[in-house]
Parts: structure tokens; C-alpha cells; sequence
């Protein structure tokens, strides 16, 4: 299904004259306070954030999957999704694909229907935390990590495949997340286990092309519940530093345990140069995937108002890659990406308000309560009419979930592609 920009205009016509107006204040007042609003939107306009190829149908649980219907059931199907979000929200210009889930069948074929979506193909994602079928090795006891040279073979050589494949489609990342570890005390010998990781990954480094990076997912637990390999920032920031100057860390909002200061995280790793991309999301708990901004919306601000600085002020970091990873069990995969979407739009908005040299000078004069004053001012201010301006400028929606649901666009998948159809992925 392709979206006709036309029917996308026709739904904002109805608010044009609302939006102008709350632009019009908005605008107003912020460049009262000195602020270049043509900056801004043009950042957001050229903020792109993948969505994962794994989350365009209903997540589930080991309690229970609950289908939306008119799921994607091919690649193609995919990038057609992802082409109506892009549509409407003019800031999902990327696909992540995790292989094997979404090998392409006609590379050109695939290439040319993106193209057509102006849709890019960004980090390609490895699998070695599932057994194939026709697997020689099991990577039950872990993949990279396992005692078992011949199963760390099968996992490297997995991995070399996943490069080939995204070189094909013009990708230039490789994300590795490992679910390597243990469930209980004594069923590991941690440090056989990070050597065997750090000589893998680097066998899979030394395959890297020039141009690409190597990105290193850390999760503290699950599937393991004791023991993870690549269990924290610094056991990746670690193997990354082993492995060269291509490999960085990739940041999982849901993979810290309660109460960790992300942000600190996120400052530190580009001060090191060394922090690679995002898999954004939200949580309460543990990795729960869910829309991002939807529990901690202060939190992502405050990992946005850090990246600002970030590259405003550490040339020695690369671009980042900007991903997300959710998982919808009650939501409709699309209406929750176009929320994630419209939320981390938002934080990078809020935190292009922050005035830096000025939270600089305050910290220096130890103006604690002004510090504060700074972000919150930034936090508290609605700059929904500039992400809506930034998307109407692109011809996409004033108000995406709106033009999703007058333009009956999940039925008319469903019609396309009935009620039977499962998404590869989680
Ligand atoms: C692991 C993870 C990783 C993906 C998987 C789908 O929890 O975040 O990024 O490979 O989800
Ligand atoms: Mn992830």
C-alpha cells in the first residue's frame, strides 16, 4: 500500500488554520527569547530515525500474542509499512532489517521499491540468539561466547553473511546483540566466556568494510537471568576499544537496570568517541519495549539535552545512528511507531531549546536552582506546532495518528492482506 500525498493534504486541510495559529505563538515567543525556529525545524527535517524491520506487526509474550491483522507477511510488505510512516511523519526515512527474519529474495527489487519510499537501509542486525533450522550448531549455551569453538565459527560466520547481506543494500552498520550469558551461579566461567566474545567479535571486526561500523548492544539480563556477556556500557565501551576504531556501543534504552542515569552514560561515551547509536524505546520494569516517551519522558530529554551538547561539542564522536526497537502487544504496530516517532521529534525539540552556554555559565557559578530553571523551561515548552511545521514543510501529516485513522489505512491493509497474516520477528 503507497500513500497518495494528496490524501495526506486533504486531511490536514481541515487544521491548517489551528496549526498556523499555534505556529504563529509559538515562533513568536520563542524568537522573543532569541531562538532561530528555521534551525530547528531544518533539524528535525533531517532527523531520520530507522524502524526495526522486527516491529511491524504485534509483539507478544511468552503469555500470549494478540495479532492486529493486515500484518506485513514479506520484506516487501515491510518497507511498504515503513513507506507509510514516512509518508505521514517525514522522519522514518530508514529500515533496519534483522537477519534471518528479512533476507531479501531480489535484492534489486527491494532496493527499488525503498528507493521509492525514499526510504535508506541503515544497521543490519545479526541473529545468534535463536537456533536455525537447518543449523548445524545450537547456540543454546551462547554463540560468540561458547566454549565450543566450532559453535563460535557457525556464529562468526553468521555474522560475515549478515555483512554481505547489508552491503547489498547499501547499509553501513552491523548491530550485534548478544544474548550469551548464564542462569545460574557456577554455569559459566566468566572470563573464558568475555575472551572467547572479544576474539569473535574481532574476527567478525576484521570483516567489517572500511566504511562501516560495528555497533555492540549491551543488555544486563534476559533470555539469561544470571549472567550476560556483554552485560553493561562498559563491557561493550571495553570489547569496542579491543576490537578498533570502526566498533562502537549501541545504546538500548531498556537495556539498564532501575534507575540508571542514561544520560551520564550517553555523555561519557561521546566524550570517548565511542558511542555508536540508539535503540529507542521506553520501559517501567526490564526490556519492555514499549512506545517510546510513554513512561519517562523527562528522562529521554534529559539523553536528548546530552546528545545536543554531544555534538555541539565532540567532533571526536561520529553520527549517531538513530533506531528504533519496540515491541507492540496492545497497540497497533503502526499508530505505536508513529507515537515513538512523534516523542523522540519532541525531546531533540526540547532539547534544541536548551540555551548551553547559558546552563554552562550557571554550572560554573554553581547556580543549582538556575540550572534547573534552564532545563525545565526548555521541557515545559510545547513545540508540537514546529515537529507539525517541520513534517508539513516535507508534505507529511499535521497530525499522523489523525490522517492514519481518517485515511482507514489498517483496514485497508487488512483488506489487502487479510486477517491471517504474521510478521517475522518478535
Ligand atoms: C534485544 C534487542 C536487540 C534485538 C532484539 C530484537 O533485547 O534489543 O536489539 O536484536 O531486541
Ligand atoms: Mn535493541
Amino acid at each position: 500500500m503507497k500513500i497518495n500525498h494528496h490524501r495526506i493534504q486533504d486531511t490536514n486541510s481541515k487544521d491548517l488554520k489551528s496549526h498556523q495559529d499555534h505556529f504563529d505563538f509559538s515562533a513568536n515567543s520563542l524568537s522573543k527569547k532569541g531562538v532561530d525556529i528555521n534551525t530547528i525545524i531544518k533539524k528535525l527535517q533531517d532527523f531520520q530515525v530507522a524502524i526495526p524491520s522486527w516491529a511491524l506487526g504485534a509483539g507478544g509474550t511468552r503469555f500470549g500474542r494478540f495479532s492486529f491483522y493486515g500484518e506485513p507477511s514479506s520484506l516487501e510488505q515491510k518497507i511498504e509499512d515503513v513507506g507509510v510512516l514516512h509518508a505521514l511523519t517525514q522522519t522514518a526515512g530508514a529500515v533496519s532489517l534483522h537477519i534471518p527474519w528479512d533476507i531479501p529474495q531480489d535484492y534489486n527489487a527491494i532496493k527499488d521499491l525503498a528507493n521509492s519510499l525514499d526510504i535508506k537501509f541503515d544497521a543490519v542486525n545479526s541473529n545468534t540468539f535463536q537456533d536455525q533450522k537447518k543449523a548445524k550448531e545450537s547456540y543454546k549455551y551462547g554463540s560468540l561466547s561458547n566454549a565450543t569453538e566450532a559453535i563460535r565459527q557457525q556464529a562468526i560466520q553468521h555474522n560475515i553473511d549478515v555483512i554481505n547481506i547489508g552491503n547489498k543494500l547499501g547499509s553501513k552498520a552491523l548491530t550485534v546483540w548478544l544474548a550469551d550469558g548464564s542462569c545460574f551461579p557456577g554455569q559459566n566461567n566468566f572470563q573464558t566466556a568475555f575472551q572467547n566474545t572479544q576474539d569473535s567479535l574481532k574476527a567478525i571486526y576484521n570483516r567489517v568494510p572500511s566504511d562501516w561500523k560495528l555497533l555492540i548492544e549491551y543488555k544486563p539480563y534476559e533470555p539469561n537471568f544470571y549472567s550476560t556477556v556483554i552485560q553493561d556500557w562498559g563491557t561493550s565501551l571495553m570489547l569496542a576499544n579491543e576490537c578498533g576504531e570502526k566498533a562502537y556501543t549501541l545504546v538500548d534504552l531498556g537495556h539498564h537496570l532501575p534507575n540508571s542515569n542514561i544520560e551520564q552514560i550517553v555523555s561519557i561515551l561521546q566524550l570517548k568517541g565511542k558511542l555508536g547509536g540508539f535503540h529507542f524505546n521506553d520501559s517501567k520494569y526490564g526490556d519492555d519495549d514499549l512506545t517510546v516517551g510513554s513512561i519517562k519522558p523527562y528522562a529521554l530529554f534529559l539523553i536528548f539535552n546530552e546528545l545536543v551538547y554531544g555534538m555541539e561539542n565532540n567532533p571526536q564522536n561520529p553520527d549517531l545512528a538513530w533506531m528504533i526497537d519496540a515491541s507492540h502487544n496492545v497497540k497497533d504496530p503502526l499508530e505505536d511507531l508513529i507515537q515513538s516517532l512523534e516523542a523522540i521529534q519532541e525531546a531533540y525539540a526540547k532539547a534544541l531549546l536548551v540555551d548551553q552556554a547559558q546552563l554552562k555559565e550557571a554550572q560554573l557559578d554553581n547556580d543549582v536552582v538556575k540550572c534547573q530553571e534552564i532545563l525545565q523551561d526548555a521541557f515545559r515548552t510545547d513545540v508540537r506546532p514546529l515537529l507539525a511545521k517541520a513534517r508539513l514543510d516535507r508534505g507529511g501529516a499535521l497530525n499522523p495518528i489523525k490522517t492514519y485513522r481518517s485515511l482507514d489505512i489498517r483496514n485497508s491493509l487488512i483488506k489487502e492482506r487479510g486477517k491471517n497474516t504474521v510478521a517475522t520477528g518478535l
